[in-house]
């Protein structure tokens, strides 16, 4: 099928004419080129946005921004090197020493990267054994199904969904509560305001624009990382992003961004830059409510209406409880590096405007990340903005574009994560031995140490298990999680672990079985076309083969299942493609009459349907009108400044008003500021997705230093050492060390060092303690949980030393795939 261009784009028009006209969704340009032959190419999505490819000779030549993604992200031309990348897992392996001795093999050997090669059928009779074993021999507490964390894209295929059912078809496990993302956020939100906040849509960003006269990002940095998506990314967000620059450039309003580094969004707007000290963020809200308070610049009548327990957190704040500490501007500069006089003008200036203030998570990924939180929702609270147009307070308008109204339009469902009515397990026992069937997410190492250990977390105990058998899908433990060496060790306690990646991440080297999947570019699938915004369906359709002997997680699972005479009961007797065309026509169904869809063919051939942007939309507006009638979900109903729920805990590091803590590990006169002199940052990765993307070469050239994972430094500190740009060096505290390639960049602090999250671990070899070769920041950071509430993960800030390397570096060992072992 041939077409001239003008045929091309008049056919484009017919196209988004008949499937109504979406506001802001313009075609930027044709994909393909004048007169090309269009079935070369194909439509798919991913957390990057939508894509289109083009594919010769069943490879993937080129690939390009779908037509309506106005800011694409260049982490899409990290996706053929992901489809091509060396570190693929090409066939079903198993770790030697597990293949001769199984369960009772020598764990200490895990992370030497020896394996084998077995067939699928070897493959799956072995993770089948061991599932009846465990079942047999000891119980549902036995056996560890690990939180599924950021899987491909694509309603069908979502991987976790496929473990679960399947897993669950067999028998009960011990799972996981929370997550890595927002684990303290979503856990203090509900009792303050009612709802986890986090994962809500916020006002729209036409608001925003239009109203506020302050807009404060608090640790949120849009412009990185808005770049993905948790379903097909859209990029709208950015336009307006646009606009607000436009605006901050005209002086009409006025844009700040607390954060101890000069981040991407500060850069683009050309915002103000306030520093501030990493993890001192609740001492200078602090001071900001004393001086608010003392200047008598807050909102009383807010206070009166619509929160509880102010009463209760004064005194605390003026120095009138036990710590005998008024809460200062002068107290506050010290821990937060922000003088008296800026911390006042500060807090004047919030107060005198419409202010919105916008947070960004990595403050609640870290010790006592519940208290900046809470503290931020008593801040706003005495702003007494809560609920107006530009004004109040919103935990997430950096994620999935969040600020972009909603179509209002059904989206896809998925495949079923539980079993379907009727159908029953093989294994029903639920018995957990007075363990608990659920630990929280980040506590998974702790777990491992500490069989029959108790601890605390939200009003309850949770008992751990001594765990036998683990399963890792759709996540990379040995990237999310903190402290390599703790996990070394206690990873040895389990009997077996089954991995399925479509890359040989350091989970696979840490595992005992690991399963070939194919990427989501190899399989046929539907998604939403926005997270929050639901702006369309998007046709993912295959745009090679499975890779070498991999398999989707579905044909994976359905083989597992076929082991104890389930597969038809799993799949309910339908192939991908029914499935993918079942989840679409019932979408169209549930959208009838109200946002016109055609039918699944016409669908799949166009590759897309597109809906009206929706309405703007405040925040809280509801509850600001009628506080009473729209009472938020705490248990007063009210913004709880003071809980007696959370009091009533008696937790030593989470009391009942937020409060200043100190932390474990802080620079600036904090604990082992003598020993180590920098922050390490582990954010969130400009150009990767966590670990994805960070096996694709050309990528990854485009920003590492001599093959190495970029730190990033001050310039006056790199002069201090004696280090340059692009020297390697190395960084390391008591808990590991790295061989990183140094960045020094005049938008980083002095005393903060940044590695990104999400590159890949390369220890030199599987003994406890050998270096990391290309740079994971969870080789150093921290794992203890938040506090003794949300139990979350503390990994965003550690202290580190850094030195220049001296003598030749070891190689980068992790992107090379196993040692394949021929026996
Ligand atoms: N120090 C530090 N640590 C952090 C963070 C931090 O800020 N600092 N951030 C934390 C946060 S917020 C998060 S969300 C986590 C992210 O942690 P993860 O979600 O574990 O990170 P990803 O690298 O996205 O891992 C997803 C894995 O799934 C695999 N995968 C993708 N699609 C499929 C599929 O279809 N089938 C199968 N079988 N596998 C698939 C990918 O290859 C990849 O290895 O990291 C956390 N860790
Ligand atoms: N490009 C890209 N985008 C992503 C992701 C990705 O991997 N890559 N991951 C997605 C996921 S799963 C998540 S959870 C979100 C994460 O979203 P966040 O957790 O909000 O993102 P981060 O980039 O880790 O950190 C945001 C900013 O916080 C600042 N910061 C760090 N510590 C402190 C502090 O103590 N005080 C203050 N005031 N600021 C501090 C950092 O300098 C950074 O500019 O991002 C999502 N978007
Ligand atoms: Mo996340």
């Amino acid at each position: 099928m041939k077409q001239s261009r003008r045929q091309f784009l008049k056919n484009m028009s017919v196209m988004a004419a008949t499937f109504t006209m979406p506001n802001f969704l313009v075609p930027q340009k044709a994909f393909a080129k004048e007169g090309e032959d269009l079935t070369a190419w194909k439509i798919t999505g991913s957390h990057w946005g939508a894509i289109r490819a083009k594919i010769q000779n069943g490879r993937v030549e080129e690939i390009k921004p779908f037509e309506y993604d106005q800011y694409p992200t260049e982490m899409i031309n990290g996706i053929k090197g992901l489809i091509y990348s060396e570190s693929r897992v090409r066939y079903p392996m198993v770790r030697l020493d597990w293949l001769k001795k199984r369960h009772n093999s020598n764990t200490a050997e895990r992370g030497d990267n020896r394996f084998v090669r077995v067939t699928w059928d070897e493959a799956l009779d072995f993770f089948y054994e061991e599932l009846e074993r465990i079942q047999q021999d000891y119980g549902p507490w036995a056996l560890h199904t690990a939180n599924v964390g950021w899987r491909a894209t694509g309603q069908f295929h979502s991987c976790g969904n496929h473990m679960i059912r399947a897993i669950g078809m067999h028998g009960n496990s011990v799972s996981t509560s929370g997550d890595y993302s927002t684990g303290a956020g979503q856990v203090i939100l509900p009792y303050v305001l009612g709802s986890t906040e986090v994962y809500s849509q916020g006002t729209s960003w036409e608001i925003i624009l239009k109203e506020s006269e302050n807009i404060i990002f608090w640790a949120s940095d849009p412009i990185k990382n808005l770049q993905v998506g948790w379903n097909c990314e859209t990029h709208e967000a950015y336009k307006y992003l646009e606009q607000l620059k436009q605006k901050v450039a005209n002086k009409e309003v006025n844009v700040v961004c607390v954060d101890p580094v000069k981040c991407k969004t500060q850069n683009y707007l050309g915002a103000e830059y306030k520093y501030i000290n990493p993890l001192s963020d609740v001492a200078f809200m602090l001071a900001i409510a004393h001086t608010l308070y003392t200047e008598n610049l807050y909102d009383k009548k807010f206070i009166d209406m619509y929160t509880v327990g102010f009463e209760k957190f004064v005194p605390y704040l003026l120095g009138e409880t036990e710590d005998k500490k008024p809460k200062t501007a002068e107290w506050a500069s010290e821990i937060c590096g922000i003088s008296a006089d800026e911390i006042r003008e500060f807090a004047r200036m919030l107060a005198g405007k419409r202010t919105q203030l916008i947070l960004g998570w990595a403050i609640q990924r870290q010790q006592h990340g519940e208290q900046p939180y809470w503290m931020a929702a008593v801040l706003a609270s005495m702003l007494g903005q809560i609920g107006l147009p530009g004004g109040g307070i919103s935990y997430a308008h950096h994620y999935s574009s969040i600020g972009v109204p909603e179509s209002g339009a059904a989206m896809p469902g998925s495949f079923p994560l539980n079993l379907d009515e009727g159908q029953t397990q093989k294994y029903p026992n639920t018995d957990y031995n007075g363990y608990s069937s659920s630990i929280p997410v980040a506590r998974l190492t702790d777990a491992l140490l500490n069989p029959g250990q108790k601890i605390n977390a939200n009003g309850k105990e949770v008992v751990y298990s001594p765990l036998k058998m683990a399963i890792f899908t759709g996540c990379n433990q040995w990237h999310r999680q903190s402290e390599r060496n703790k996990m070394k060790k206690a990873f040895q306690s389990l009997e077996t672990i089954v991995s399925i990646n479509y890359s040989w991440t350091a989970t696979c080297r840490f595992s005992d079985i690991v399963l070939p999947a194919c990427t989501p570019f190899e399989r046929n699938d539907i998604d939403a076309y926005g997270s929050y915004s639901s702006r369309g369906v998007i046709a993912m359709q295959k745009l090679v083969d499975p890779l070498y002997d991999s398999r989707s997680d579905f044909d994976i699972f359905r083989g597992l299942c076929r082991r104890f005479g389930k597969e038809k009961e799993y799949t309910r007797g339908m192939s991908e493609m029914e499935w993918v065309e079942k989840l679409y026509e019932d979408c169209r169904a549930e959208n009838e009459g109200k946002f016109e869809m055609p039918p699944f063919a016409e669908f799949w051939k166009t590759g897309y349907v597109l809906f009206p942007e929706g309405k703007p939309w405040v925040r809280h507006a509801d509850f600001r009108e009628d506080p009473e009638l729209n009472a938020l979900g705490t248990p007063s109903g009210f913004i709880e400044i003071f809980s007696n729920t959370i009091a009533s805990y008696g937790y030593e590091d989470c009391k009942g008003h937020p409060m200043w803590f100190e932390k474990v590990e802080r620079s600036h006169g904090g604990p082992k500021s003598d020993k180590f002199d920098f922050w390490l940052q582990s954010v969130h990765p400009d150009k990767r997705l966590h670990s994805q993307l960070c096996e694709s070469k050309e990528l990854r050239d485009t920003y590492t230093i001599q093959g190495r994972e970029p730190l990033f430094m001050n310039p006056e500190d790199a002069k201090r050492l004696g280090i340059v740009h692009g020297d390697l060096v190395r960084v390391y505290n008591d808990r590991g060390q790295a061989i990183v390639g140094a960045h020094v960049s005049n938008n980083f602090p002095t005393g903060v060092v940044r590695l990104q999250e999400g590159a890949w671990y390369s220890p030199l070899n599987e003994e406890i303690g050998s270096i990391d070769t290309y740079g994971d920041p969870n080789t150093m950071t921290l794992d203890i949980g938040s506090s003794m509430l949300a139990q979350a993960v503390s990994a965003n800030t550690c202290l580190v030393n850094v030195e220049k390397y001296e003598g030749s570096a070891p190689a980068v060992t992790g992107f090379k795939g196993p040692t394949e072992i021929t026996l």
